[in-house]
């Protein structure tokens, strides 16, 4: 039956040169005369979505034909980047669009970047999503994610005079990777209120009416697996309004606006991705996405399953709901109102079906980051899912009340309702309940989250509810795509590219340590990778820096808990040592570039001052020719995921420095080691994993221990604030107004010397600088240095996503894949 596409597939240059050129005459209606960078790209992109589509089609009928049971991916976020090269990659026909390309007049690097990022995501959490996508697909799982269709990712980024500026990501003018399902649509409700009735037999029903209705169209994007024909679904869910284009009694009376108001705010549900790691507080307009995007996805899922006529004790056993943080939770009480409102189910059995279906991931244990809905907001906007929260509320707390009749202070303590003014609902509250399993992202932090946010519902629920399953990166991007050249080394030496479904094959490479030729190559590798982000830094910024400087890079999102403050304070220490320095003491020093890079959330004003600083300590050091080439800091514009694929590999230092006990787990950190770079960190989220697994050698920590970290703050209060010496002086420059306005640093500064210094930056900066310093030195002997970071990479092979997405299927989900029919 699928014979028919086969004339569709290429298995020469010539096929795919021919498949590039009748997209670009027919289905862009272009000449080729005039075909440029980006109609080559959109003739590439098209010509591999065809084949894509065919497996995706096939796949998708092999899964509803077997109908086993499937992984929901809930996220607000996958931060997917670009998918062309990925697509190429991951169907193994990279090699002959290369050709082909070239036949045209192209070069591949060219056109892949021609496509933009599909940024729908702030940072790890979304980035996470999109590797377990990569992973499921790879792993043959059947799996959906689920998210919304933002017309506008994350803010683009530009630094002007050192400020950032938000730019607005409108992306979707040409995205050929996405399908609108114009028949797969789904009424959603909002406001209105809930009216009590009882049937013929005497049953209560509740119904939610006089809302007003807003419709969810979806989008479809084909996932496909590495080395599997496997391509599963990502959908999307755009907001349009739902009597179709605009109110015709209003626009013949001439109202031209008004007619076009109701259109507007419907479409207005999907426009924006919120660009806060941290939390849009009491905005209806997120509350009204989050249930969106429920309300759609789970309308679906119920849907796919009730297709099976199976009975509804089935549902956990054919659908698992993975609740990436607790931008999803509206799914629980929305899964139960469905049961009960829409199925007639009574609430035991409907609350039995839910707790089975729902798992929930924590993504971070800082109390401030703990989403909230306020109770008025809730009523107005979903009255029918408040009654369900205070309902799942009252039961949870009276079987509290008779386990533990002792504990007083407990039923306030774990109420979903929070008795403030407003009242607040507790969602991280309600995703425990209502989940059969809920896990951290690392170690460290699935044990912090059981004595801290979540130590009552231990007691409670007892230590089994509550798991680890530490995160993990898709080596299909992260290495074989981001830098070519290693993979195809490792796979020369480990006799195939098996190490990309299997990372732990890995350790193998230990065997080639005293392999001259190989670590030749290696090393030869990460110099060409810096000469490359060289060249991106000339181009991009254009600050000249010398590629046989020791590269030391802290790309991530900009918060105070990651201390982009203290390397920066430790770049104007390091300055100031350099200029105490005779020009023979200067002859000795190791020259380095601190690169940073990352977004800060337009609202957070302190993120902003930092990287304020960075451009300012940024001028002056770059201008200075006292010190040329021995310091070079560079502020890197609008980090993204493309962006990342040409800084990862460039690493020889990378900085992963959170205090203790904040950052739940880090994901770039294994990229970069997987890159063969070395990481300074603290003993925090996963870089404690990381430590375990390539040894405590190989590895720069410093820093005082999660464990102290409370006494520590407490003592900045109570037994009076010693500021670092060393950081004084910093202080004093900066005071001085040698970089610039001294009034603009101030809160800085103060957050610090004056305002109990939360963040430790104090305390940990001897131990930062002298660890700096231990890198210096070890970077020197170059040999020493090499064994390290291949050591490291051999050892990382824990940390592939393909190991997580295991965990969770085993430990949470409960499912098998379903491998691709064999074929002939
Ligand atoms: C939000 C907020 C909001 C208020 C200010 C402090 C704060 C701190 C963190 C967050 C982020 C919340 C969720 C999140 O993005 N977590 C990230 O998830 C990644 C994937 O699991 C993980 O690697 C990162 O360590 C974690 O920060």
């Amino acid at each position: 039956a699928w014979k028919k596409f086969s004339a569709q597939e290429f298995s020469s240059k010539e096929e795919f040169e021919k498949e590039v050129v009748r997209h670009i005459e027919t289905t862009l209606a272009r000449s080729l005369f005039n075909c440029d960078e980006a109609a080559a790209y959109a003739g590439t992109a098209l010509a591999f979505r065809d084949r894509l589509v065919i497996e995706w089609n096939k796949t998708q009928q092999n899964q509803t034909f077997a109908d086993p049971k499937r992984v929901y991916y809930l996220s607000l976020e996958f931060l997917m980047g670009r998918a062309l090269d990925n697509a190429m990659l991951n169907v193994g026909m990279k090699d002959i669009a290369k050709e082909g390309v070239s036949d045209l007049g192209f070069r591949m690097e060219d056109i892949i970047s021609q496509e933009r990022d599909a940024a729908l995501g702030n940072g790890g959490l979304g980035r996470l999503a999109a590797c377990f996508l990569d992973s499921l697909a790879t792993l043959n799982y059947p799996a959906w994610g689920y998210a919304l269709r933002y017309r506008y990712g994350i803010f683009k980024q530009e630094i002007i005079d050192g400020y950032q500026v938000e730019i607005p990501d409108y992306w979707l003018d040409f995205n050929p990777w996405e399908f609108p399902r114009h028949d797969v649509t789904v009424d959603i409700q909002f406001y209105g209120n809930v009216r009590k009735y009882m049937d013929d037999s005497g049953k209560q029903w509740s119904v939610w009416e006089n809302g007003e209705i807003v419709n969810a169209v979806a989008y479809d994007a084909p996932i496909p697996g590495y080395g599997t024909k496997t391509t599963n679904n990502l959908r999307l869910w755009s907001s349009k309004a739902s009597h179709g284009e605009f109110d015709f009694t209003k626009f013949n009376s001439g109202e031209y606006e008004a007619s076009v108001a109701d259109q507007q705010r419907a479409e207005t549900i999907s426009a924006v991705l919120y660009p806060n790691d941290s939390l849009e507080r009491g905005k209806e307009l997120r509350l009204k996405q989050q249930y969106f995007w429920c309300a759609a996805s789970l309308s679906d899922i119920v849907r796919r399953f009730k297709k099976s006529k199976k009975p509804w004790s089935e549902f956990p056993n054919q659908v698992a709901i993975q609740l990436n943080d607790t931008h999803p939770t509206l799914a629980i009480p929305e899964l139960q109102r469905i049961l009960i409102d829409g199925e007639g189910l009574d609430w035991e059995e409907a609350w039995s079906i839910v707790q089975k279906t729902f798992g929930y991931t924590n993504h971070t244990v800082l109390p401030e980051a703990l989403e909230k809905w306020s109770v008025p907001l809730i009523q107005h906007l979903l009255p029918r899912h408040l009654q369900i929260i205070y309902e799942i509320n009252a039961r949870f707390l009276q079987w509290v009340e008779k386990n533990f009749p002792k504990d007083r202070d407990m039923l306030a303590s774990v109420s979903i309702i929070e008795e403030t003014q407003p009242k607040m609902v507790r969602m991280a509250y309600l995703a425990v309940i209502g989940s059969h399993k809920v896990n951290g992202v690392a170690e460290l932090h699935s044990d912090l989250i059981k004595t801290t946010i979540f130590k009552d519902f231990v007691k409670i629920y007892g230590p089994d509810k509550f798991t680890n399953v530490t995160n993990g990166i898709t080596p299909r991007r992260w290495l074989h795509q981001a830098n070519p050249r290693l993979s195809e080394l490792f796979a020369s030496k480990l006799g195939g590219y098996d190490f990309l479904t299997d990372l732990t094959l890995l350790h193998k490479l230990e065997n080639f340590l005293d392999d001259k030729d190989f670590r030749k190559e290696f090393q030869e590798i990460k110099y060409a990778n810096k000469v490359r982000l060289t060249k991106y830094i000339k181009e991009a910024q254009g600050i000249s820096v010398n590629p046989a400087s020791l590269f030391d890079i802290q790309v991530k999102r900009m918060h105070e808990y990651k201390r982009q403050q203290l390397n920066v304070f430790g770049v104007i220490h390091r300055y100031l040592q350099l200029k105490d320095m005779s020009p023979e003491e200067r002859k000795k020093v190791q020259p380095r570039v601190s690169i940073f890079g990352g977004k800060a959330a337009p609202g957070y004003w302190m993120a902003k001052t930092v990287i304020h600083l960075i451009n300012q300590v940024s001028a002056v050091v770059n201008a200075d020719k006292d010190i040329g080439d021995l310091l070079k800091v560079v502020f890197l514009e609008d980090y993204n995921v493309s962006k990342a694929e040409i800084i990862v590999p460039a690493s020889d230092i990378s900085e992963h420095i959170s205090t203790a006990g904040t950052e739940a787990s880090g994901t770039s950190n294994m990229k970069f080691v997987l890159n063969g770079g070395l990481v300074i960190g603290t003993c925090d989220g996963a870089n404690i994993e990381i430590t375990r697994e390539v040894g405590e050698d190989n590895i720069f920590l410093f820093g005082n221990l999660a464990e102290d970290v409370e006494d520590l703050r407490h003592a900045h209060f109570y037994g009076g604030f010693e500021l670092d010496p060393q950081l004084q002086r910093v202080f004093d420059v900066i005071r001085n107004g040698q970089f610039g306005d001294a009034g603009q640093f101030s809160a800085l500064v103060n957050s610090i010397v004056e305002h109990g210094d939360y963040y430790l930056v104090s305390d940990d900066f001897q131990s930062y600088v002298e660890t700096q310093n231990k890198i210096d030195e070890a970077y020197k002997n170059q040999e020493k240095w090499l064994t390290k970071t291949i050591t490291c990479v051999a050892r990382m092979g824990f940390f592939s996503s393909d190991r997580c997405i295991e965990e969770y299927a085993q430990e949470i989900w409960n499912t098998e894949p379903l491998p691709p029919p064999k074929e002939n």
